[in-house]
């Protein structure tokens, strides 16, 4: 019965040691209490004659099985076997052919969202990583030794040679080109991080770019970029701090000056309708952060945007039965 329909796979992943704040352990669970999951199923019930059965809701909850260290990765054997298994979880959900939902959690579970799409998909997976930041250092530049600010650095094979040899991260082999890769909404990039983008040519739109050209033309033209022939599964990494520190206050790193919430909803509207998004992550909503009100407008912020990626239109969708009631 789930034949051609959209399917969705939920993975929780409440993880938080990839950066140094409290509480981002608990996006998950706050996303999913404001009403996440019934909200996916009106959607897909608006679009399907079957109704109901087609989300399934997973957690990825590891625990650390080894005490290995790499210098200035902080907490990194918690992240080497938190990313083990949400790789396998992922891989699993896109393999039987549902979208896969990711919620952090810290960013540093990308590592294990895209190596996971990548393995389902047998590479051919474009990234659209929508973040303030570039999440782009490696042990060697990072100035914090948060590993959530190195997971496109472990992830694109043109950095691997920049990487010790990491115990415990044999599964994860850095196999994104960066060429399949854009970021939007950049305004936060430290000094390496923009050295690496410059050199390598990365496809980045900063929020100056947004400003020049428009949420639009930048969400084509980084899709012309990544996926030229329109054949690729998208991935689309999304930090919920690539929001105004007004639209999402609740996160670590908030940078003023970001997107708003019309043009995160409408990047992910065009990510639907290219009828290609393969996997979502919604990262770094840190419900402990800010007072009950900052906290409720950064929840519905991030399920705004996870409805739009899914399908749900801000013009209303009229009824399968075409007639006005008498
Ligand atoms: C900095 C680092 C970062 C998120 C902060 C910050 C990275 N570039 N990412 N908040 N979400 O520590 O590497
Ligand atoms: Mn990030
Ligand atoms: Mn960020
Ligand atoms: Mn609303």
């Amino acid at each position: 019965t789930w034949k051609g329909e959209t399917k969705i796979g939920v993975v929780g992943v409440p993880f938080d040691k990839g950066q140094p704040r409290i509480g981002v352990a608990n996006g998950p669970n706050a996303i999913r209490k404001a009403g996440l999951v019934d909200k996916l199923r009106n959607i897909l019930n608006s679009r399907s004659k079957h109704q109901g059965g087609r989300l399934r809701e997973h957690h990825v909850r590891a625990q650390q099985r080894n005490r290995k260290k790499v210098p200035n990765m902080r907490e990194y054997a918690h992240v080497a076997c938190c990313n083990c298994e949400l790789s396998k979880k992922v891989e699993q959900i896109i393999r039987e052919g549902q979208i896969c939902l990711t919620l952090g959690g810290d960013h540093s579970i990308g590592i294990g969202t895209v190596d996971g799409h990548i393995k389902a998909k047998n590479k051919d997976v474009c990234i659209l990583w929508i973040d303030a930041h570039a999440d782009l250092n490696t042990n060697k530049t990072s100035t914090t030794g948060n590993v959530h600010g190195m997971p496109m650095a472990l992830l694109a094979s043109e950095l691997a040679d920049y990487w010790p040899y990491l115990p415990g991260m044999d599964w994860q082999q850095p196999v994104v080109s960066i060429r399949n890769v854009a970021y939007i909404g950049l305004r936060s990039v430290d000094s390496y991080e923009r050295l690496v983008i410059d050199k390598l040519g990365i496809t980045a739109f900063g929020m100056g770019e947004v400003e020049d050209y428009g949420i639009s033309t930048v969400v084509n033209m980084a899709l012309e970029k990544i996926d030229p022939e329109r054949e690729r599964s998208i991935h689309v990494s999304f930090d919920i701090d690539a929001l105004d520190a007004l639209e999402a206050p609740s996160t670590g790193t908030c940078v003023r000056g970001g997107l708003t919430l019309r043009e995160g909803v409408h990047a992910m509207e065009m990510v639907h309708r290219t009828g290609r998004l393969g996997a979502l992550d919604l990262v770094e909503v840190n419900p402990s952060i800010g007072t009950e009100q900052d906290v409720k407008r950064t929840i519905e912020a991030a399920i705004h945007v996870i409805q739009a990626a899914f399908g749900h239109s801000r013009k209303g969708l009229s009824p399968g039965n075409p007639t006005l009631p008498v």
